[in-house]
């Protein structure tokens, strides 16, 4: 089989890339090692950037999500009791966020690919990357037993951290940085109406807590955790019990609760692959990086990248330019950069380090005094919600040379 684009990876990466192309008459296939309902059962994202708006807008898959998904014009930030809200629209000049969850998305995409008849592989197997530095690249793969090769003009490395397209940039042309934290985010998933109109996220003696949501019937709630904690540890009124005692207390007391029909725990990492491309292939969202989810920019960092290639496919095939490829790694790592800085600074300052050495000779006390010291400092003067509230809506996306 033949295509422009071979895409590898269904997330909402692959899934909007896909799309997109597509509508410009890119041709492009997707292959996925899972099942689309599994991948519907991830449940990750919630809170999406204007930018990334803008982008399924242009997809044309927006119908639901503008329907559906609510606009948050302020974000909430706690320190033990004391409440203090982000103004988003006004410190920003007017933008803000939509609360829609990357499920949703994801299945909406899905929708539109399948009613639009564009190939998409699921349950594929042994998935391999060829003479990716070559003209003519190709890809191989089992799909229901079968063995397959994909020829192609481009590949997009969507397929998440786990993926093979990272692992084909040979190794010593390839610098990954990462910080692995000392504590995870244990999610848990209601059917029961917000504690707060809008994002909650709140530091306490006892460890970090968010309020979020994903409608004004189901809630989205997340605990830090130690790392080696289970799954099973924690009963659904352990942690009504716990997130209660982290929370402003006027928001714990009118707080509604209820059987969680989700729990998971997930790592919090800050990761970069340099550079993301590799000849004709790019790598894409969480193949390249990963942030700790408190500042909700992982999947609005992929969606950059969307964005980015996007524009360069575009030149190509539109205008027969080929050399703005090499702009491709430059253009996302800037945004990457910045996207991984907010995240690791709103993580060090809203969570419990606990004794972690912090590695540049102070002790663990006087790490946590400095933080909260800076976390007070931004919340209490309005240049500091300022630069907190430009950043949570996301900076602008960087056009082509
Ligand atoms: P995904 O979603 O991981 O999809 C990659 C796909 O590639 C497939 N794949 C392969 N396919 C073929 N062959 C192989 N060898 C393959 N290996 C893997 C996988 O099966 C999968 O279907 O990456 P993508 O598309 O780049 O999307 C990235 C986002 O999913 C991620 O950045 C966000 O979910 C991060 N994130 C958040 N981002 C936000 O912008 N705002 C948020 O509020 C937010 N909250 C979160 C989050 C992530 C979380 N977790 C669990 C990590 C909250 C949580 C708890
Ligand atoms: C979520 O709703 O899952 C969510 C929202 C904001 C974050 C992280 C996760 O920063």
């Amino acid at each position: 089989m033949k295509t422009q684009v071979a895409i590898i990876g269904a997330g909402p990466s692959g899934l909007l890339l896909g799309q997109l192309l597509a509508k410009q008459g890119i041709s492009n296939v997707i292959l996925d090692r899972v099942s689309g309902d599994y991948v519907l059962g991830r449940i990750r994202a919630g809170i999406l950037e204007q930018g990334f708006v803008d982008l399924v807008r242009e997809a044309g898959v927006a119908d639901r999500m503008d329907r559906e998904g609510h606009v948050h014009e302020g974000v909430e930030l706690s320190i033990n009791n004391e409440r203090f809200r982000i103004d988003l629209k006004e410190l920003t000049g007017g933008n803000t966020v939509v609360c829609y969850g990357q499920v949703e998305i994801t299945r909406d995409l899905m929708d539109a690919r399948q009613a639009a008849n564009l190939p998409t592989y699921y349950e594929t197997e042994k998935v391999a990357l060829h003479d990716v530095k070559s003209e003519q690249p190709y890809v191989t793969f089992i799909y229901q037993g079968e063995e397959y090769r994909m020829d192609c003009d481009y590949i997009a490395g969507c397929d998440g951290f786990h993926g093979v397209s990272r692992q084909t940039i040979p190794a010593e042309l390839r610098t990954e940085h990462e910080r692995v934290y000392p504590f995870g985010w244990l999610g848990l998933m209601a059917d029961v109406p917000p504690c707060n109109h809008e994002l909650i996220y709140a530091m306490s003696d006892r460890g970090f807590a968010l309020a979020s949501q994903r409608s004004l019937t189901r809630s989205r709630y997340y605990l830090q955790v130690p790392l080696t904690d289970k799954v099973e540890d924690w009963s659904d009124e352990r942690f009504w019990d716990e997130l209660k005692k982290r929370l402003p207390a006027d928001v714990a007391a009118t707080m509604q609760t209820g059987p969680s029909i989700e729990k998971s725990i997930a790592p919090l990492r800050s990761f970069v692959c340099e550079p993301m491309q590799y000849g004709n292939l790019f790598l894409v969202g969480d193949a390249a990086h990963i942030v700790p989810p408190t500042g909700a920019k992982g999947l609005n960092l992929a969606a950059s990248d969307v964005a980015t290639l996007y524009k360069i496919m575009q030149r190509v095939y539109k205008e027969g330019d080929k050399s703005c490829i090499e702009q491709y790694s430059e253009i996302a790592l800037r945004r990457v950069w910045n996207g991984e800085r907010f995240s690791w600074w709103m993580t060090n300052m809203m969570h419990d380090f606990g004794n972690e050495f912090t590695g540049d000779g102070m002790t663990p006390l006087m790490h946590k005094r400095f933080m909260q010291s800076e976390l007070n400092y931004f919340l209490s003067s309005e240049n500091g919600r300022k630069v907190i509230a430009e950043q949570y809506v996301g900076l602008p996306y960087e056009d082509l040379k």
